[in-house]
């Protein structure tokens, strides 16, 4: 059942990982330096990360993923936590883009200077601290992956999505199957009815209800028309 195998059986997409450390240039394979100015932590340098995206690009090229005429058709994204926050946008935009490289730090910081001359968007997942950056590349690799037509196969579409269909801008409403009682709880007879319209009114109230109690700020916007994406 996972959506991403399927995409690469189907040869929709696929996913290359790379060891910064393969690009160092002595024999411990040390990547990084302590920073300039002082203080704690220690930097990634910047020549073995230039080495390894030019080396993404060039791996691009030979998948037929990029073009020699036009060089650098690739999106470099630098995942961190000082990046534009990630949205469903933002998703959509990328999966445009034939070859994505994305960088990820680890836990330390990337000289400034391979920065400036290697990527093109710094992007972050989200207000909070993770150990390791190489999560968020997974997050925006599945994220984005939905975006690519055919990934969520025939049944299933963006559009159908609660964040993408007629209650766009609203989270999912609540969902039940058998049995009818669980623990003295029932399923709302609505449901039961056979009554489609009313089903489906009952799915938009609830949905705004849950939407305005855990988040009121995606309440609003919608309420507004004011979301979009
Ligand atoms: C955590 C890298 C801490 C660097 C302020 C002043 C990628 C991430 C990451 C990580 C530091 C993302 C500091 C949301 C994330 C990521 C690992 C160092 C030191 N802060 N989105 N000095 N959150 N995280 N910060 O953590 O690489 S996207």
């Amino acid at each position: 059942m996972s959506l991403i195998k399927r995409a690469k059986e189907k040869g929709l997409i696929e996913i290359h990982l790379m060891n910064i450390r393969d690009f160092a240039d002595n024999k411990w394979n040390r990547v990084d330096d302590r920073p300039y100015g002082g203080g704690p932590g220690m930097v990634l340098m910047p020549d073995p990360v230039a080495r390894a995206i030019r080396r993404a690009r060039q791996n691009g090229i030979e998948c037929g993923l990029e073009s020699e005429v036009e060089p650098s058709s690739a999106r470099v994204i630098y995942v961190s936590p000082q990046g534009t926050p990630l949205t469903a946008a933002k998703c959509r935009e990328l999966a445009k883009y034939r070859h994505l490289i994305i960088l990820s730090g680890h836990y330390e910081g990337i000289d400034e200077r391979v920065l400036k001359s290697e990527v093109d968007e710094e992007i972050s997942i989200g207000d909070y601290v993770l150990t390791n950056g190489c999560v968020a590349a997974i997050v925006i690799v599945d994220a984005v992956a939905r975006f690519i037509p055919g990934v969520l196969g025939d049944s299933r579409s963006v559009e159908q999505d609660s964040y993408e269909g007629e209650l766009k801008g609203l989270l999912d409403c609540p969902h039940y199957t058998r049995p009818e009682v669980f623990e003295g709880e029932a399923v709302p007879p609505v449901l039961l009815s056979g009554n489609h319209e009313l089903i489906a009114k009952w799915r938009r109230e609830s949905a705004l209800e849950k939407t305005q109690r855990v988040r009121p700020d995606l309440a609003n916007k919608f309420l507004l028309g004011e979301y979009n994406e």
